[in-house]
């Protein structure tokens, strides 16, 4: 663990706490039955904003080889996801790649579920930290290098320099604890009329009541478009375009390039800006409300379960997402059990809490009073898929913050 004391995008040193969920264990890292007595590393889980660049951070900083080299999310767990990112690299594709000989880079493709799609047409290469993504998307007949993404990285395979025609990272340059290093890195293999695109759950959503699940160790930054923008025309790219994502509540897609003569700026981003702006994402006191909110939250969600409890109702969690892991610590919710599609993750124990996770058939010969949608980002498709359970009584609860000032 090592406390961040200047900001990862800018290097300043006035960077404030704004945000403290107290200790909590790694989110990722599910316990298996053998090990339930061994003791369970917590560690403070707390957030700064950079004065100067406005980037909210994690500061405290966990070493990215304890995470990610055994690490339990697969992108291909959850078939909205798989459709999602599947979508994404047809779309991309058929805008920036031009010839077979074009090569497409994904940073952090965890098990090759994106690029896969577009493997007959085009070159492609997926460079990712996990050993068991990995084997999976090696199998999936995507070249897969196992390793972390960083300056480091290219300067050691200098092959790649100046070769990406485009370059793809969902959900992982909010990963990365020395960001302006890893963007660096992209410049450096970029061409020069190559394109840089990268989604991330968007700032402004976690403010409009889009979950404080989702800040937890792995993540290191919490994004905003004003941020992000300052972090790439330091290192020479520049945004073109963005696009709003109804993805892990909101998300934001980015769209970055080399060469300001290529492709012209258009309104999208000025759009966004200017809703940051006016949300106050460029203010430490929006952050310091939004601490004081978490508390409430927290509170309210602690005693509404635990008075279902207490009225002897089973109430079970839907997912054993990584943010799923966040609320049931941080509200210290003792669950009778979770439900994952996830393989590696049944059979084994919620992180803290120690709840026991199932194959979702245990809804069916266990059925619950109350379901409690930890995996909230996927409601819609869930609820389809458990009509069932939903018309035989069971109720379904969303852990959403509900937006309003305090
Ligand atoms: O940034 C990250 C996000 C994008 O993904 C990573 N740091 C880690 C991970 O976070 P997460 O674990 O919160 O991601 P998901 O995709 O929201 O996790 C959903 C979980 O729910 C998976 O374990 C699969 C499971 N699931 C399920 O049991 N039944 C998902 C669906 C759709 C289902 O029907």
């Amino acid at each position: 663990m090592q406390t961040r004391t200047e900001c990862g995008c800018c290097g300043s040193k006035d960077i404030v706490k704004v945000i403290d969920l107290g200790k909590m264990p790694f989110a990722n890292s599910y316990i298996k039955k053998e090990d339930l007595g061994k003791p369970e590393p917590y560690y403070p889980l707390t957030v700064g904003f950079c004065r100067d660049c406005y980037s909210l951070q994690i500061l405290d900083l966990i070493e990215p080889s304890d995470i990610f080299i055994d690490y339990a999310y697969l992108t291909s767990a959850s078939q909205p996801m798989i459709d999602h990112f599947q979508k994404m690299a047809r779309d991309l594709a058929d805008r920036f790649i031009k010839s077979h000989l074009d090569l497409v880079v994904e940073v952090g493709g965890n098990d090759g579920t994106l690029l896969e799609a577009i493997k007959d047409r085009c070159m492609i290469l997926n460079i990712d930290p996990s050993k068991k993504a990995g084997e999976l998307s090696r199998a999936k007949g995507v070249p897969t290098i196992t390793d972390f993404f960083n300056r480091q990285f290219v300067e050691s395979n200098p092959y790649w320099k100046g070769k990406a025609k485009l370059v793809i990272g969902n959900n992982v340059f909010a990963h990365i604890p020395d960001l302006r290093d890893a963007v660096q890195g992209v410049s450096d293999i970029l061409r020069d009329d190559g394109v840089f695109v990268l989604e991330n759950h968007w700032l402004g959503d976690l403010i409009q009541g889009g979950g404080f699940d989702q800040i937890y160790h792995e993540h290191c930054f919490y994004h905003s478009l004003t941020s992000l923008k300052s972090l790439l025309e330091s290192v020479g790219l520049y945004i073109f375009e963005v696009e709003m994502i109804p993805f892990h509540g909101e998300s934001m897609r980015i769209y970055v390039a080399k060469n300001q003569v290529v492709l012209p700026m258009n309104y999208s981003v000025d759009e966004l800006l200017k809703r940051e702006y006016d949300l106050g994402l460029d203010r430490e006191d929006t952050f310091i409300r939004l601490g004081r909110r978490i508390k409430q939250c927290g509170e309210i969600c602690s005693s509404l379960i635990e008075g279902l409890q207490g009225r002897g109702r089973k109430i079970v969690g839907y997912g054993a997402p990584a943010k799923g892991n966040i609320l049931l610590n941080y509200c210290h919710l003792p669950l009778d059990y979770l439900t994952d599609t996830t393989p590696a993750k049944q059979g084994t124990y919620s992180p803290g809490m120690h709840i026991p996770i199932y194959h979702p058939d245990k809804l069916k010969y266990d059925p619950p009073d109350y379901v409690l949608l930890l995996a909230w980002n996927y409601a819609d498709a869930i609820i389809e898929k458990e009509r069932d359970l939903l018309d035989s009584g069971v109720v379904f609860l969303t852990p959403r913050m509900e937006a309003r000032a305090v």
